[in-house]
């Protein structure tokens, strides 16, 4: 090789590893981490398209936020594109993408048409150079302004004759997390805080850097970083420039920083005798802290208060109202331009259950809308979405339609809190949709939530939306692959409402995954399915999640909702099911909501089947339209929930070779985990209600499982069987235990079936307090073995715990005997419930 060739190879080489040096997505392996920001590189006929686009990008001015804006457009091409712009700053010295807010930007045209955070994409001649031009509103709109450009382009979009103003839809577009300072975080299933840990702010913040950068992507502009549940000590001194350390880290991103605070703050931890929002040394300790904050985080967002609620404490303590507690706070930060989100989510959880007219639902609305018209322009109220707790389903909160002269904010709960917990697969799009699509008609006008809460219909001066994210440590931010969706879909509908989920879920999918057309369309499918499908196997008809209210908030528990004062009654007893909310014979609530819907929701002809019970008590032998009693509806939709849960996994693996093995194999556990799951939840409900009602399975399935050896009728050696409670949470209520002295136990039973192959689930209990060893064998010889780790939420046998190993491709023969062998760990006793065999011939 001649000496010039040589140096040309090494200078390749050089150029290529340097490329690779700069990015470092391509290095990763797909772990999700990068989430629908990974600019894949694009095939080369529509790379070809973007051939003539220009080699650099040039920001006019030099805040963080241009700096974020240009670096983003550097990374995005050159990933898909594989083109390293050059980085330039002012006015372009040759063709050049060209990034500044409207004014800014030489020759262009004043528009009175963006608002903030809204930007224009165009092209045009500058200096006589034909660019690319991103226009904001303001830097943040320049942002928005990249991100969208390259969204463009991963969609293969042509920009040729690019002339495009987006603004959002609603200027409060945060997101909260329930953060603790010790960096547990409170219903956060995917690791510990980004943010915090041991009590302090993490050395490390390059993960809140990446968050931020993630939020801003999909136009998201503020973030609350701890625990509604607020820790005193968030406010201290010496905290403070801790906070200013991560309000630095999401400042490049537009990211506005806030925090919770609790109320009672002045006397917990600023030695006050009292916090009495209307006492002067309150009102001074408030004005103090707030210009403490200031000096150290000049753009610090706000506070958010949960206050009277969950044994927080409030400005009941002095018989003051939630008005006089916002006030206080919004008045210390208004000189600022800080905000306060005031929580609506104030309810009683010591109400009595024995009184037929209370009810939880009855809350937000009697305490707030009392108060319209008496909180500063400063104060938004942040409302969930429903009257209750961000259940599966549940009406839309009537106090959106109760503050005509107050802020407001819808709360969303990106963390699935009940709704799987990022387990199940739970795509909340069409959830939220419906929410914000829903048409309260006040006064009888069209008025749809999503032109409520953003301040439209009552021209109000800020408004909006927050979601409870809760992303963790977990390298792919929430845990299963598939419920980046969820914050996906948040962002997108916090910009744009009008947007539809398939159009959402569709962005989502082909720039996770790739524009793969079966890929596109099995994760669609699977998506937009799915709370659909959740909803049928835990709660359907508006009962409510069905969980266990009490702890975790995950696997089924019928009756832990009911008598006790937190009020998430359903009233399912021998004879029928639901909440009677109506005026005439309920609690009322129906009158909360305006006069249109209340009509609705009073008559049971009218209200939408899959609310029935939220607003109605019924027989279970109430006929539904499908001309089912509610009882079989109940079992029905178990069944088929349960079954399409099978076909997630069946859906899934014909991707197989199709996206990436990492997250094919990760996502792939998943499901089956749920698949198994669904199983555990369809059998729970199923049999309470049989067992409730009396009422039999018109299909014969419910109580009948012909295909199980449980684990209690096995010969056992070591094991002892244990009744479970609530019995419905195990097969026939018993399961199989070591006791606690034991090494090993061991579970056999002989197979009596035709020769064949077969699959065998062994239906086991993984807690989070040990981590059993189980072994199978069919005769002598080992077909499977594996450990119980999986860090399920529960330190006991139950429905949340219960969960499924399934071994395929067994052949089996009659007279086979089967062996499990189970080795304890700490307070897991290598728990059995049953095993299923089933010829695979009927799968
Ligand atoms: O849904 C409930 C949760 C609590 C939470 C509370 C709230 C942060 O179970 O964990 O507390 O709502 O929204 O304040």
């Amino acid at each position: 090789m001649c000496r010039h060739r040589l140096a040309r190879t090494v200078l390749l080489i050089a150029v290529c590893l340097c490329l690779n040096a700069l990015s470092p997505l391509r290095l990763f392996a797909e772990t999700g981490y990068e989430a629908w920001l990974r600019y894949a590189p694009l095939d080369d006929s529509t790379r070809q398209k973007y051939a003539s686009l220009p080699a650099s990008v040039t920001i006019l001015g030099d805040s963080p936020v241009l700096h974020s804006a240009q670096e983003e457009l550097i990374r995005g091409v050159r990933g898909m594109l594989g083109r390293t712009l050059g980085a330039a700053k002012g006015e372009p010295k040759e063709s050049a993408f060209v990034l500044g807010t409207v004014g800014n930007v030489p020759g262009l045209r004043s528009r009175s048409d963006i608002g903030a955070d809204g930007f224009w994409l165009t092209s045009g001649r500058i200096n006589g150079f034909d660019c690319i031009i991103v226009a904001g509103n303001n830097e943040r709109g320049v942002l928005y302004g990249v991100f969208a450009l390259l969204s463009k382009i991963a969609h293969g979009e042509n920009l040729a004759s690019l002339d495009e103003v987006q603004q959002p839809y609603a200027p409060i577009r945060w997101v909260n997390q329930w953060d603790n300072l010790d960096g547990r975080i409170e219903r956060g299933y995917a690791g510990r805080s980004i943010f915090f840990d041991n009590g302090s702010v993490r050395t490390d913040l390059s993960r809140v850097r990446d968050y931020a950068r993630l939020l801003a992507s999909i136009g998201l502009n503020g973030c609350t970083i701890n625990n509604v549940n607020a820790d005193p000590k968030v406010l201290a001194d010496d905290f403070l420039p801790q906070l200013a350390r991560v309000a630095d880290a999401l400042r490049p991103w537009g990211i506005q920083m806030a925090i919770s605070v609790q109320f009672s703050s002045p006397k917990t931890m600023g030695g006050l005798d009292t916090f009495d929002p209307l006492d002067p040394r309150v009102i001074d300790w408030w004005r103090k802290k707030a210009e403490q904050i200031y000096q150290q985080i000049p753009d610090f967002g706000g506070f958010v208060v949960k206050a009277d609620s969950e044994g927080q404490l409030g400005p009941s303590a002095y018989g003051r109202t939630p008005a006089d507690a916002a006030n206080v706070i919004a008045r210390a930060l208004k000189q600022h331009g800080g905000v306060v989100f005031y929580r609506a989510f104030v309810y009683n959880h010591h109400l009595d259950w024995r009184d037929p007219k209370n009810d939880r639902a009855k809350a937000a609305y009697e305490n707030f809308h009392p108060l319209d018209g008496k909180f500063d322009d400063n104060v938004i109220i942040q409302i969930k979405h429903g009257p209750i707790d961000f259940q599966v389903r549940e009406p839309v909160s009537p106090l959106f339609s109760g503050l005509e002269k107050t802020n407001q904010a819808i709360e969303l709960q990106v963390t699935q809190e009940y709704t799987g917990q990022q387990r199940h697969l739970c795509f909340l799009a069409p959830m939220w949709e419906e929410v914000l699509d829903f048409d309260l008609r006040i006064a009888n006008h069209s008025t749809p939530v999503k032109e409520v809460i953003s301040g439209r219909t009552f021209r109000r001066p800020i408004g909006g939306f927050v979601a409870v994210v809760n992303v963790g440590m977990d390298k792919n931010w929430l845990g299963h692959p598939l419920a980046m969706a969820n914050l996906y879909a948040y962002g997108r509908l916090a910009w744009d409402p009008n947007l539809s989920a398939p159009t959402i879920v569709d962005e989502w999918t082909r720039l996770t995954f790739g524009s793969d057309p079966l890929v596109v369309k099995t994760i669609s499918d699977m998506q937009l399915n799915s709370w659909h499908v959740y909803e049928s196997y835990t709660g359907p008809l508006g009962a409510g999640t069905l969980t266990d209210i009490l702890e975790s908030h995950y696997g089924p528990g019928v009756e832990a909702s009911e008598r006790n004062g937190w009020g998430q009654w359903h009233r399912a007893d021998h004879d029928g099911i639901g909440m009677d909310r109506t005026v005439a014979t309920g609690t009322g609530f129906v009158a909360q909501y305006p006069s249109v819907v209340a009509k609705m929701y009073e008559s049971l002809a009218s209200t939408p089947e899959e609310l029935l019970l939220f607003f109605h008590h019924v027989p279970y032998t109430h006929v539904l339209r499908s001309s089912k009693t509610v009882i079989q509806h109940i079992y029905d939709s178990h069944y088929e929930g349960a079954e399409h849960a099978q076909q997630f996994v069946e859906q899934w693996k014909s991707l197989r070779g199709h996206i990436d093995d990492v997250r094919y194999a990760a996502t792939l556990a998943r499901l089956e985990y749920q698949a198994g799951h669904a199983i555990v939840w369809r059998d729970a409900i199923c049999n309470w209600f049989l067992r409730t009602s009396g009422i039999a399975d018109t299909k014969g399935r419910v109580g009948h499982y012909p295909d199980r050896v449980e684990a209690e009728a096995m010969q056992l050696h070591g094991y002892e069987p244990v009744e479970v409670s609530p019995p419905e949470t195990a097969s026939q209520g018993k399961a199989v235990q070591c006791p606690p002295s034991a090494q090993k136990c061991t579970a056999i039973f002989q197979f009596k079936g035709p020769a064949g192959w077969y699959v065998l689930d062994v239906q086991y209990f993984d807690q989070n307090n040990g981590e059993s060893k189980f072994q199978v064998r069919v005769g002598d010889q080992l077909v499977d073995e594996w450990t119980a780790n999986d860090h399920l939420p529960a330190t006991k046998i139950g429905g949340d715990s219960s969960t499924r190993r399934r071994i395929p491709g067994l052949a089996l023969r009659p007279g086979d005997q089967i062996r499990i062998d189970g080795v304890p760990d700490q307070a897991e006793r290598a728990p059995l419930d049953y095993v299923e065999i089933r010829s695979e011939d009927r799968r």
